[in-house]
């Protein structure tokens, strides 16, 4: 039997779930677990939580508890969302089991035995206001490569790119705010760049990966691979297990994908059973589009090094918005797991992300369009199609099949369809392609309905009751073809279609599916399987979001009249002006407030000359807390437009107070 080891890309313990995270990489994964578990391959299923890295301490941080404990906290929280979807994990583990670290350091040493990691000093930023150096997270600024804003230390949201910390532009301490300093630490690296050729064959001749996968790998290896930075100088994370390497820690990224072994491997020492086969004969990886970077370059080097076959495939998902505007937790314009599941079935939220838009595509979730699709595709569609061939085998033909006579060409047609619909949506999750398949599942329960109206059995019962048993025979038969493929995507309701048709939902394989059952076969009578939503409950639940949305906006936004009032803005002339040397973004200005001059480092050198801007007439907030920038000191801030960097200028007299 073909085995498949199967991972979705481990949630961060930080936080619970969201449906961004169940549509780009819980609910494809878990399709196409349970199709390949229905055509009999051997499947192991696994996931963890991510526990290490520095979002978990950072908010361990501000709670002021051990990271440790928050990070169980959030296994709890994600372990039970993600079985209220019914993913159907084989084992989800956490990465601070003491199997991970083991598995971890073991992989660690054995690359640094074979040559692939070495030392070398570097220069960190360090905070001296917290007395530590500021790994990843810990510190902020602007991307150097594509200058997006608000990048943490190891990635830029904007462009998804991997950065190295003391790159950033701008950098600020995540805790206390103030400006990093460099200083020198010894850290390993990883040779990576010895691999960027063999990477990018494994890439190009790789026909199995995804094109959005392939193209984004390819332009990042086009540029050129760095030898990566594998260590951190932190107290949270699986220490280096090397002498002298005290106080150092594997950078999360370098231990977060042994986590996939590491659940395997405990799920083996429970069943009693090994990982590696499962491995070794074909592994499929589920992750969202933000970390193609780490799985597509990164983890395929790591495995090349170690000398481990390498994955079959990565599916990336695409990304979800909400109502049009991208989701943001932390303006609570978010659905979480718990929340919507609360009130709705899992089922129909599977098949809502499912159908909504191809996993390569980024898409949107709206209220309305997911009642929409509820109430018309799951509801009048397949929801009547299998409620009235049920309910009228009951009134007609005692619950039973009918006995079958000489199909017509119409019968015939729609026999054949049914015969192939399991091959044709097959095909589809053969090829990760998810939302093809179950719309070729919902055109033929709409072709069912249709063929159902044409063939008018209510009153061919009577006139022409060999007619009528022809269509109920093959309506049943459907409904069963329907049960057995809809599995995968609807693991609760499809299972409850079975027992309508007393069918024993856990010996049905795929290959079952256009397997016709025999005249007599008994059909239950059916309870109604979808229902409708009404309008009020989707009113309700688009009232609760844009109502979190404004709660947490004038928690940032709103700031009170006395507030305003500790702004000391005045009017300034500008009467020195000079280009800071090394950078094309500062200029120093020196500006007149009357009673004072003060000196400005302003961000405005890529609009305005030191000429142009000396001696206009500016607006100034006069009183904020001096910083350094580029090591100048810097005492105020020049009122500017942000996307064009046009000065706010006016026609009061210097030194004049703005109210
Ligand atoms: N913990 C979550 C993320 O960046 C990260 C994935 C690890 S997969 C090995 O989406
Ligand atoms: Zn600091």
């Amino acid at each position: 039997m073909s085995k498949l080891f199967i991972t979705c890309a481990l949630p961060y313990a930080n936080g619970p779930t969201h449906l961004g995270h169940l549509r780009s990489t819980y609910i494809p994964a878990d399709i196409y677990a349970r199709y390949n578990r229905m055509k009999g391959r051997d499947v192991l299923f696994v996931c963890a939580t991510d526990e290490h890295g520095t979002p978990i301490a950072v908010r361990a941080e501000e709670e002021g508890k051990p990271p440790k404990e928050v990070a169980g906290r959030y296994y709890q929280m994600i372990k039970k969302d993600l079985e209220s979807c019914d993913i159907s994990f084989d084992n989800f583990s956490r990465t601070t089991d003491p199997i991970h670290y083991e598995i971890s350091q073991n992989f660690f040493l054995d690359l640094y035995e074979k040559g692939y990691i070495y030392e070398k000093t570097i220069k960190q930023p360090y905070c001296d206001e917290c007395d530590r150096f500021l790994p990843d997270r810990y510190v902020e600024g602007k991307c150097p490569i594509c200058g997006g804003e608000g990048a943490r230390g190891d990635h830029c949201e904007v462009c998804g790119r991997h950065l190295d910390p003391i790159e950033l532009l701008e950098p600020s301490c995540l805790i206390c705010k103030s400006e990093p300093e460099i200083r020198k630490s010894n850290q390993y690296f990883f040779k990576l760049n010895q691999f960027q050729d063999d990477l990018k064959e494994w890439i190009e001749g790789n026909e199995n990966l995804p094109p959005n996968v392939k193209n984004y790998t390819l332009q990042w290896i086009k540029e050129g691979l760095k030898d990566w930075i594998l260590t951190r100088d932190m107290e949270w994370g699986i220490p280096v297990p090397l002498e002298g390497a005290e106080g150092k820690i594997i950078y999360v990224w370098g231990e977060a994908f042994l986590g996939y072994i590491s659940s395997a491997a405990q799920w083996a020492r429970r069943e009693k059973s090994s990982w590696r086969p499962y491995w070794d004969d074909k592994t499929v990886h589920f992750i969202g589009k933000d970390i193609i970077y780490h799985h597509a370059i990164f983890w395929p080097a790591l495995l090349m090094a170690y000398g481990c076959k390498l994955p079959y495939t990565i599916v990336a998902g695409e990304y979800l918005s909400l109502e049009g505007s991208k989701m943001s937790t932390s303006k609570n314009w978010v659905i979480w797991t718990s929340d919507f599941l609360e009130k709705f079935e899992s089922d129909i939220l599977r098949y809502y992300l499912v159908v909504n838009a191809p996993l390569t595509r980024d898409t949107d979730f709206s209220w309305d369009d997911f009642q929409r699709r509820v109430n018309d595709e799951l509801a009048d569609v397949l929801g009547n199609f299998l409620h009235r061939t049920f309910t009228f085998t009951n009134r007609f033909f005692e619950g039973k099949l009918p006995e079958t006579s000489s199909f017509d060409e119409y019968d015939q047609k729609f026999k054949e369809r049914i015969e192939t619909l399991p091959e044709v949506v097959s095909q589809h999750l053969e090829n990760f392609k998810f939302r093809e398949g179950l719309i070729e599942i919902i055109r033929l329960a709409k072709y069912g309905n249709k063929y159902f109206n044409d063939q008018e059995p209510w009153k061919t019962v009577k006139s022409h009751p060999e007619k009528a048993a022809n269509c109920l025979y093959l309506c049943n038969q459907l409904s069963k073809t329907l049960a057995v493929v809809l599995t995968p995507y609807l693991p609760v309701k499809a299972p409850e279609i079975m027992k309508i048709m007393n069918l024993k939902s856990e010996s049905l394989k795929w290959d079952d599916a256009a397997r016709f059952l025999p005249a007599g076969h008994p059909i239950s009578q059916p309870k109604p399987l979808f229902s409708k939503i009404e309008d009020q409950t989707i009113n309700d639940e688009k009232d609760t979001l844009y109502k979190n949305l404004e709660e947490s906006d004038k928690m940032k936004d709103q700031i009170s009249i006395e507030d305003f009032a500790k702004l000391n803005l005045r009017v300034g002339k500008i009467v020195g002006a000079e280009n800071v040397k090394g950078s094309d973004n500062l200029l120093k200005l020196i500006v007149d407030i009357k009673d004072k001059k003060i000196q400005v480092v302003a961000g405005l050198a890529r609009k305005y000359s030191p000429e142009e801007i000396l001696n206009q007439k500016v607006i100034v907030l006069a009183n904020l807390e001096p910083a350094k920038l580029f090591g100048i000191k810097s005492e105020g801030m020049i009122l500017a437009t942000q996307e064009n960097m046009r000065i706010l200028t006016t026609e009061g007299s210097i030194g004049e107070k703005i109210k």
